[in-house]
């Protein structure tokens, strides 16, 4: 039988010839695990690398200007891996408006671990840094803020958070995608994205995603993808790979539609009040200006009334659904404080403003005539 260079002796002398595929170590060089030099270097176990998830973090990085990138199997795990960069007796300073899972998961799941959380509303910059202390490790912000679209200065926290030493600076970057943002440049250590929305777009895939130009952070973000194993299946990375070819043209038209009903919605009489990072009244307008290159279709507006109002607006909709998630090719409505943000404590969502009238919108790829038509009727539907 002619010999195979790198076939295992062990399962050689079995009559099978097996080829010797060296085990990718945590930085992805060769562990020379094999007896025999390897003449293919390739890939022993799907979690720990498979071809299509190493296509995706290679497209996810250069998206983000990074020299490298992990996936994960939802924004919750590559979240949840990040933390466990950390040991007990950290501490971890948290955006006060954060994703409801976010908070939940800080407050009740790293806290048993023995890591201490604080919620600051890191928009402004004093407050971030009187609440740093000798053992805070993490600083985590997301922007824009979800569900209350604030925008954090990245460049002006990461500036604040250097200066305390070796303290990491998270960005969840879920809401402008690569394409809107890119916080790595602006100094951020981690970027991160719940990869369920925009950055693949099509809602048919859950995974996590993060970027990172740090060498040590890599190889130790490697190992704990590696070693917690909360990987995304290759068919999933298939279809993020396929969502993220057609991310500029889709980012265009939701920041295209979001325009539009956000400008609607403001001259609209039985609403409240609208927050869009794209719309002058803003309060962050000139930020989001000097910090992005667009907005994607999010916004969340205060309908006039009460919940009654609020509910009957959703459930009159016909083209937004009524659900959670973002980001998505499709147009959805969903009530934060009953819904995405019903975990926060109810004191919190008072002072942050998630009331009962609060709605927010992923605004979607239809038809922008359709979409205003859409929640015209709503709206006079709640205030008959
Ligand atoms: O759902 P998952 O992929 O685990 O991602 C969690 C997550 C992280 N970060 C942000 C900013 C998010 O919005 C989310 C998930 N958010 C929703 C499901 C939602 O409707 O807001």
């Amino acid at each position: 039988m002619r010999r195979r260079a790198g076939t295992r002796p062990a399962v050689r002398s079995l009559g099978i010839e097996v080829p010797c595929f060296q085990r990718a170590s945590r930085d992805g060089k060769p562990t020379g695990l094999c007896s025999e030099p390897p003449a293919v270097q390739g890939f022993v176990y799907s979690r720990d690398g498979n071809p299509t998830r190493n296509i995706l973090e290679k497209v996810v990085a250069a998206l983000d200007g990074a020299k490298y990138s992990l996936a994960f199997s939802s924004g919750s795990a590559a979240s949840m891996t990040i933390t466990h960069l950390l040991k007990a007796g950290d501490h971890i300073i948290c955006m006060d408006d954060v994703y409801g899972g976010t908070n939940e998961y800080f407050r009740k799941v790293a806290v048993k671990f023995g890591l201490k959380i604080s919620f600051v509303d890191c928009s402004k910059t004093k407050l971030l840094e009187a609440a740093i202390t000798p053992e805070t490790k993490l600083v985590w912000v997301e922007t824009p803020t979800n569900p209350g679209l604030k925008i954090i200065d990245i460049e002006a926290c990461a500036h604040i958070v250097h200066k305390h030493g070796d303290i990491i600076l998270v960005v969840d970057n879920t809401f402008m995608s690569a394409y809107f943002q890119r916080p790595l440049a602006l100094g951020a250590d981690i970027c991160m994205y719940s990869a369920t929305k925009y950055m693949n777009g099509h809602t048919d895939v859950v995974m996590g995603l993060l970027s990172t130009n740090s060498e040590d952070l890599h190889n130790r973000l490697r190992f704990l993808q590696i070693s917690i194993g909360a990987v995304p299946s290759p068919m999933d990375c298939y279809l993020c790979n396929r969502g993220l070819k057609t991310l500029q043209i889709r980012m265009e038209k939701h920041f295209k539609n979001g325009m539009a009903v956000a400008q609607f919605l403001e001259s609209h009489p039985l609403v409240e009040k609208v927050i869009y990072p794209g719309l002058p009244s803003h309060p962050q307008h000139e930020l989001v200006k000097r910090q992005c290159t667009g907005c994607p279709g999010m916004i969340t507006f205060y309908i006039k009334g009460a919940l009654q109002q609020a509910e009957a607006f959703l459930q009159n909709l016909k083209l937004f659904t009524l659900a959670e998630s973002l980001g998505g090719f499709e147009s959805l409505a969903e009530l934060p404080a009953m819904m995405t943000h019903a975990s926060v404590p109810e004191n919190d969502r008072a002072s942050l403003g998630i009331s009962d009238t609060l709605i927010r919108l992923s605004v979607g790829l239809e038809d922008e005539s359709d979409l205003l038509e859409d929640l015209d009727q709503a709206l006079k539907a709640a205030h008959p």
